[in-house]
């Protein structure tokens, strides 16, 4: 298969406006593999609604979505972007995947026991048989790379069993295919809790940034990001978290190593480590933000949606 046949597919939840975590775990790869690969990037809508949502705030964080990728440099133009419930494929494939997969599977998905929770016997059916909806996304653009966040790792190696699975049953039908992950970035951790990831469904909005958070807020959130009493600067996930996990943002944003990021700053006070990090991310988003503002009143965004749909329901059929 050469490198054009190749073909990489992701999806981002329409739940809310995007945080550093999914800039850096995902969007911002999806920008760099646009040069090697043919790329199809999906709002997934199907997906956001295994929990309850407002059906109009639901539609305009699909847009406020995809004037996210556009904004951050995905090229629509030369890429596919659609919305996921626009091409019934995914859902036909999924009620397939729903009888290939096993309870068993899906019972130790730790993303369901996290959002579950105790609640177990009350959350939807949706929210238990997502990772299916997620491998029939790929799987039905027959994906050879999905780049994805630590956190869907796990889901990933659900979509792979359930290729392999329908293959060994019913003959070679699916790629089975690779996560794709940054060297850095791919856990972007809480700025209150670093031992926790980065999540917008945090209460506490300090410990995330949004990609459109004001940038005065920007770098007072990251002021008070929480560090720890040593005052010295490396690199030890396990004893200086909050540390680690701006080396990791520093080291992400600027496409480095921690390692040479660490050598930079080793002999800063932390104010003044915390003062150049909140630079380089305000840096970073600043142009995304105006980009997006400009979009987001752009009556030709659903248009691009329409576009989108029409080319992936013609490989996805
Ligand atoms: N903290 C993170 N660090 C790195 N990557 C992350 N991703 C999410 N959080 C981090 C990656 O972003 C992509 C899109 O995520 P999603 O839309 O599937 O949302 P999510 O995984 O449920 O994460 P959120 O945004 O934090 O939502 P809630 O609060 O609902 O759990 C994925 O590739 C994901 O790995």
């Amino acid at each position: 298969m050469t490198k054009f046949q190749e073909r990489v597919f992701s999806g981002v939840q329409p739940t809310g406006t995007l945080h550093l975590g999914n800039y850096l775990g995902a969007i911002k790869n999806f920008v760099e593999l646009q040069n090697k690969y043919n790329c199809v990037y999906c709002v997934v809508d199907q997906h956001a609604i295994t929990v309850d949502q407002d059906p109009k705030e639901l539609r305009s964080n699909i847009l406020e979505v995809l004037a996210s990728f556009i904004a951050a440099g995905v090229d629509y133009k030369k890429q596919i972007i659609f919305q996921q419930s626009s091409v019934p494929a995914h859902s036909q494939l999924a009620w397939v995947f729903n009888c290939v997969s096993r309870i068993g599977w899906l019972n130790r998905m730790t993303q369901f026991k996290d959002k579950a929770g105790k609640n177990k016997e009350n959350v939807s059916v949706g929210l238990m048989v997502y990772p299916n909806l997620m491998a029939a996304d790929i799987l039905a653009y027959l994906a050879t790379h999905v780049p994805v966040g630590d956190d869907q790792k796990q889901h990933l190696e659900l979509t792979r069993d359930l290729a392999i699975r329908f293959n060994n049953t019913y003959g070679d039908t699916f790629i089975v295919p690779k996560a794709y992950q940054p060297k850095t970035g791919a856990k972007i951790k809480s700025l209150s809790d670093p031992t926790k990831k980065m999540d917008k469904s945090s209460e506490n909005q300090k410990s995330y940034i949004l990609l459109l958070d004001d940038l005065n807020q920007v770098k007072n959130k990251i002021k008070s990001a929480v560090t720890d009493s040593e005052a010295k600067i490396y690199y030890d996930v396990e004893n200086k978290p909050g540390i680690s996990n701006l080396l990791t943002i520093d080291a992400a944003l600027l496409k480095t190593t921690i390692e040479e990021r660490v050598s930079h700053y080793k002999d800063m006070s932390y104010q003044d480590f915390k003062l150049c990090v909140a630079d380089h991310i305000v840096a970073a988003l600043k142009p995304i933000q105006e980009k997006y503002h400009a979009l987001i009143k752009d009556p030709s965004l659903d248009a691009i949606l329409d576009t989108g749909r029409d080319q992936a329901k013609m490989i996805a059929h």
